[in-house]
């Protein structure tokens, strides 16, 4: 973006709902983060990584006209090492929050297993069967909850494990296992990783950036391979693996007459146990008693897309909507847990009746009301919170829903996209791999990620989207980029119209949108174990850094959307982050991560911020990988010989027939 248009930009959104409540905003001179991004630019030094600030001789600025060398720190630190150590501790920060979410949700495991709680069972036994297997755990006549404390148990030793390898990496394929070994990068511990990484970056320690960027891959991978692979198996096996499931994502998802309560933020622990207290009879006769004509639950964030993925609960989007949800004057509580949550929705509550209740240890927030969740009381807590909603109805004045809504299907998980490509027994992923080898499906993109103010809300996911179908690369997402997609109506079959005819051919037939949404910010595993399977099913390499696929991020500002992008590179993927880089400031650091890892690991993490050269970037990664593996030249509209795709119907009748036959019941 040039400086102009920065100058001239002022934050706002493609969504028209948020339009219309930020112009209430703006009416009524409440400062939203929107408002708060014009007015407050970023530190261009701190912004490109120059800027260390790890100890008291600074913070030293390290940006000069005169080139990456023409400055060092107090201590001799040099721009590269400054920016390598910058983006390393970043790094750190988001393993260590997608890892400690997950570290809840598996000792949750173990105390559902343990019956220490009945308020969580094992909903998915296939599930924990299946991840039982991975470690070779024995299932053979023992209970389920038998085999989860095994499991639970077996898993948790990863946090704090100080030798050998995490638990999950060796269900990566052979050679991605076999290449992490070569170069030191199999995390031993989630725990240990992030500890080394924060003390190999503070004040003289590493200072080789190629050295500290090998460290802080080998810890994001304690993030993709361990953190969050558990945070997402072991919420399948609590709450069930989704499938696909109707809903809505949009600001006008609260309803006037009832008592609306946002369930925002990570876990979905507590979450899932309001959405048991909120469909409680007792409850629902509270809420009427009170004058509403019932409750209506609805989430934000990534608490949001884990309810939505396993219940259908509707959405008011994503992590730029948090302050505009209150606006609404609608929202009786905001229920927050962890991460992404605005310390500003304290303030702009307070012009509101809504009441913002804090719920983790973790993460209080002055002003609010401090409910403490724990597992073993967890429904307790629920009901409570729901009540406090309830009380809360009575205090409501004058309302602005928007009214604009869009359905969506959501709850792809990779069972699914497995079970959709030939039902429960033929299940494999043969046929997207011969689409994409016949040139129907020129490849793959994962667009995940968050908004940011500084650019327009959901503008850059809505672009590339759009273009990317149009061009037959099927699009997986998850986090707030899914719920860019939701809010302009793209996650629904309808959206195939949009798509290339290749691509469009294959949706027809097997029955799902061009877009598929898989879930929450830790639910990117699933699209690690979806490629590594089309990696495993043959014909696209032996590796996921040989498959035409791209990761992107274009409106991302977490810490934990870069512990992805790193672990998705060290795994084999190129990925672009749009906005600003934060390794701007060294070329000697944009090498490494580019040329560098792409020799190391076959992937690169490169920042572009315009739209059209990242969507270029990606057709040409994707057309590049195509001719390394000799597959036909993507023509859109000509495609080669493949099998033919079995359409649902077919698929319905063949497991029909197999049922009668097995006379076992059906998914
Ligand atoms: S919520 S990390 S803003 S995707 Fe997972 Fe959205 Fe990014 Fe938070």
């Amino acid at each position: 973006m040039s400086e102009e248009k920065k100058e001239k930009r002022k934050a706002s959104s493609i969504d028209p709902c948020a339009v219309d409540l930020l112009r209430y905003a703006e009416e009524c001179s409440i400062p939203t983060a929107f408002s708060r991004s014009d007015s407050l630019k970023p530190c261009p030094i701190g912004a490109e990584g120059a800027c260390c600030k790890i100890c008291a001789m600074g913070p030293c600025r390290l940006k000069s006209k005169d080139g990456e060398d023409a400055l060092k720190g107090v201590c001799g630190a040099s721009l590269a090492t400054v920016t390598a150590r910058n983006i390393a501790r970043m790094v750190a920060g988001g393993t260590a929050a997608h890892s400690d979410h997950a570290r809840d949700v598996a000792n949750t495991l173990l105390a559902a297993a343990e019956e220490h709680t009945k308020d969580y069972q094992i909903k998915d036994v296939e599930k924990l069967l299946a991840v039982a297997n991975n470690f070779g755990i024995d299932t053979s006549g023992r209970t389920k909850n038998e085999v989860a404390k095994e499991v639970a148990e077996f898993v948790l030793k990863d946090f704090g494990q100080q030798k050998g390898e995490v638990s999950f990496i060796r269900t990566a394929t052979k050679k991605r296992q076999e290449l992490w070994r070569e170069h030191k990068l199999v995390p031993r511990g989630v725990d240990r990783e992030v500890c080394e990484l924060m003390h190999r970056t503070t004040m003289g320690v590493d200072t080789d950036p190629e050295d500290i960027l090998d460290a802080a891959l080998r810890t994001s991978l304690a993030d993709g391979w361990s953190g969050s692979r558990i945070g997402t198996d072991f919420s399948d096996i609590l709450f069930g693996t989704p499938k696909p499931i109707k809903s809505e994502d949009s600001l006008g998802a609260f309803q006037k007459k009832h008592i609306n309560i946002v369930v925002h933020g990570h876990e979905p622990t507590l979450s899932e146990m309001i959405v048991v207290a909120s469909e409680m009879p007792e409850l629902i006769d509270y809420a009427k008693s009170k004058g509403a004509e019932g409750i209506n639950l609805v989430g934000m964030c990534c608490t949001s897309n884990e309810i939505l993925l396993r219940h259908g609960i509707k959405s008011a989007g994503g992590f730029l909507n948090q302050e505009l949800g209150v606006l609404t004057g609608a929202v009786e509580a905001m229920v927050v847990d962890v991460q992404c949550i605005m310390p500003a929705i304290a303030d702009v509550v307070k012009g509101f009746h809504t009441k913002l209740v804090t719920t983790s240890p973790k993460g209080r927030i002055p002003g609010a009301e401090h409910i403490e969740f724990d597992e073993l009381h967890a429904l307790e807590v629920a009901k409570k919170i729901v009540r406090l909603a309830c009380d809360n109805f009575p205090n409501r004045k004058d309302t602005r829903i928007p009214d604009y809504g869009k359905t969506m299907v959501a709850g792809f998980s990779h069972e699914y996209i497995k079970y959709m490509q030939g039902g429960r027994f033929r299940g494999s992923f043969r046929p997207l791999n011969d689409a994409i080898i016949a040139g129907r499906i020129r490849g793959l993109a994962g667009i995940v990620g968050c908004n940011n103010p500084r650019v327009d809300q959901d503008s850059l996911h809505d672009y590339l989207v759009r273009e990317l179908i149009a061009n037959d690369v099927l699009v997986v997402q998850t986090g707030c980029g899914a719920h860019a997609s939701a809010k302009s109506g793209l996650l629904r079959p309808e959206t195939m119209e949009l798509a290339g005819p290749g691509l469009r051919e294959v949706c027809e037939a097997i029955g799902i949108p061009p877009v598929l949404h898989m879930g929450s910010c830790v639910d990117n595993s699933r699209i690690l174990t979806v490629l590594t399977a089309v990696a495993q099913e043959g014909g696209l390499g032996d590796d996921i850094s040989d498959i035409p696929v791209v990761g992107i991020a274009p409106e991302w500002m977490s810490e934990k959307a870069l512990a992805i992008a790193f672990y998705a590179v060290a795994s084999g993927l190129y990925v672009i982050f749009g906005v600003e880089s934060p390794i701007a400031a060294s070329p000697t650091v944009q090498k490494i991560m580019s040329e560098g890892w792409e020799k190391k690991v076959g992937g690169k993490l490169e920042f572009i911020p315009g739209k059209e050269e990242m969507l270029a970037a990606t057709l040409a990664h994707i057309d590049k990988k195509r001719e390394a593996l000799k597959l036909r030249k993507y023509e859109k509209g000509k495609f080669g010989v493949e099998k033919v795709l079995m359409s649902m119907a077919d698929r319905r009748k063949l497991e029909e027939a197999a049922h009668a036959h097995k006379g076992v019941g059906g998914v």
